[in-house]
């Protein structure tokens, strides 16, 4: 009876290891972030034939609002474009770079195999009227 106890519990224990250990490799991450424009008191921008008035800052909203992940796991980050003109979105390391229309919803997905602190920015309009997000990736 002692044995089969003890056989037990060892295997359910080692059933927890191999299931954190999986957790870990192929953890996937999924993400969602929302441009938006919002109204300032700066003059009016003229962007693809779209004049946007009283616009500063195109800011990037992020759900959770921190994109941080262990390295090795897999991202997929959604984006919506609330933005009245067409947005980007890129991170230089990654290779990516998209554009997203107005009110259109785009997915991107790859793995995050370098740790470090990576720039979400907007390669489409001058970077001073965005505020940028950040791809954290752990080591
Ligand atoms: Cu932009």
């Amino acid at each position: 009876m002692m044995k089969l106890t003890r056989i037990v519990c060892l295997s359910f224990a080692f059933a927890l290891l191999a299931a954190a250990g999986a957790v870990q490799a192929g953890e996937e991450k999924t993400f969602k972030v929302i441009m938006n424009a919002y109204d300032t008191n700066i003059p009016e921008l003229n962007v693809e034939g779209v004049t946007v008035k009283n616009i500063r800052a195109f800011n990037v909203l992020n759900e959770p609002e921190t994109i941080a992940v262990h390295k090795g796991s897999k991202v997929k980050i959604t984006i919506e474009n609330k933005s009245p003109i067409s947005e980007g979105f890129s991170i230089d390391e990654y290779g990516i770079q998209e554009v997203i229309k107005a009110g259109e919803t785009k997915t991107v997905s790859f793995t995050a195999d370098k740790a470090g602190a990576f720039t979400i920015w907007c390669q489409l309009h001058p970077k001073n009227v965005h505020l940028p997000g950040t791809l954290n990736v752990l080591d």
